[in-house]
């Protein structure tokens, strides 16, 4: 492990791919510690790296060991991400603290993308949004990953936000925030388990070329310092069922609210019921989620670093 001089750890193969100019994707570990459930989440986690790889790029799954910010985790500490029984989950205002208290923890779309901007990274790969919450009106409860990507130049692959949150909203904030988002090719902003989330994208991108493209036109711009979300819908025959979709959001809502759930336990419970309610339909659809977002995200770093 080398240290760069923000002090982000890189890993090895991290470390040379940036230095001779190898594509590489950030990927988070959030979704491996408290999105997924154990045994399989560090069976997927090392499935998305390897996906990563199949497509041409080297993997950095970022997160703090000890209080350090590591990018490249190896297998060792993606282990103990994965199965820590106290791995706190850090948004970017959590992370100094972290540090200095020296904990183990897992980075969410927010503090992945700052780390990964900062060491350099320009593609991260992820399965869904943070987002506006549905009862955001009188909770405040909006994710710290927008405002964080309204800061943070990277392209972050993505299925869209699942409809545990205000899909609507989100996206309003994504605009008013200054996030581009643009669907891969489809207009339909996805809704994660779901293709359609019922609203739709301003732009359309087919390639991973494009994606690159305008990768480098913000670059050679230097106008707009935010984020580009590249919305990556499932195949048809690939999604939820939509009723199935439907009764179990509104089952994980009525338990949020029962059991006075709130703050950032509120997504991590509902994701635990879908898997729980679907009897692991919404795990497998989850996975090759990511999956998928890994792939494309290899393919729009090869291309970048081709052009
Ligand atoms: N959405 C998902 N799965 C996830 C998350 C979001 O479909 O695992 C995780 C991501 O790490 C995201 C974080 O950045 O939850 C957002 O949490 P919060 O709402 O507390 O900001
Ligand atoms: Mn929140």
């Amino acid at each position: 492990m080398i240290v760069t001089d923000v002090n982000i750890q890189l890993g090895a193969e991290v470390k040379a791919a940036l230095a001779t100019g190898q594509p590489v994707v950030a990927l988070e570990s959030t979704i491996v510690s408290h999105g997924l459930p154990r045994p399989d989440n560090l069976r997927v986690a090392r499935e998305i790296e390897q996906v990563v790889r199949d497509n041409g790029a080297v993997p950095a799954t970022i997160g703090m060991v000890g209080g350090r910010l590591v990018a490249g985790l190896d297998d060792e500490a993606l282990t103990r991400l994965a199965v820590g029984e106290n791995v706190a989950k850090l948004s970017v205002r959590d992370l100094a603290v972290a540090a200095a208290l020296g904990v183990d923890g897992a980075t969410t779309v927010a503090s992945t993308s700052a780390i990964a901007a900062a060491a350099g990274i320009g593609v991260f790969a992820t399965g869904g949004l943070g987002g506006v919450h549905r009862e955001a009106a009188q909770t405040f409860d909006e994710s710290a990953d927008l405002t964080t990507l309204s800061q943070t130049p990277i392209v972050v692959v993505c299925a869209g936000v699942k409809s545990i949150l205000d899909v609507g909203a989100t996206l309003e904030r994504l605009e008013t925030l200054g996030v581009a988002v643009a669907g891969y090719r489809t207009d339909r902003f996805p809704g994660f388990f779901i293709r359609d989330s019922g609203f739709g994208v301003d732009w359309r991108v087919d390639t991973p070329e494009q994606i690159a493209a305008a990768m480098r036109a913000q670059r050679d711009q230097g106008v707009h310092r935010g984020a580009l979300v590249v919305a990556n819908p499932l195949p048809q025959d690939e999604q939820l069922d939509q009723d199935l979709h439907d009764r179990t959001l509104a089952e994980g809502l009525a338990i949020v609210e029962r059991d006075g759930v709130t703050g950032k336990r509120v997504t991590p419970v509902l994701l635990s019921h879908f898997h729980a309610a679907t009897q692991g339909r919404s795990l497998a659809v989850n996975v090759r989620i990511i999956l998928r977002n890994a792939a494309l995200a290899a393919q729009i770093a090869v291309a970048a670093g081709s052009q």
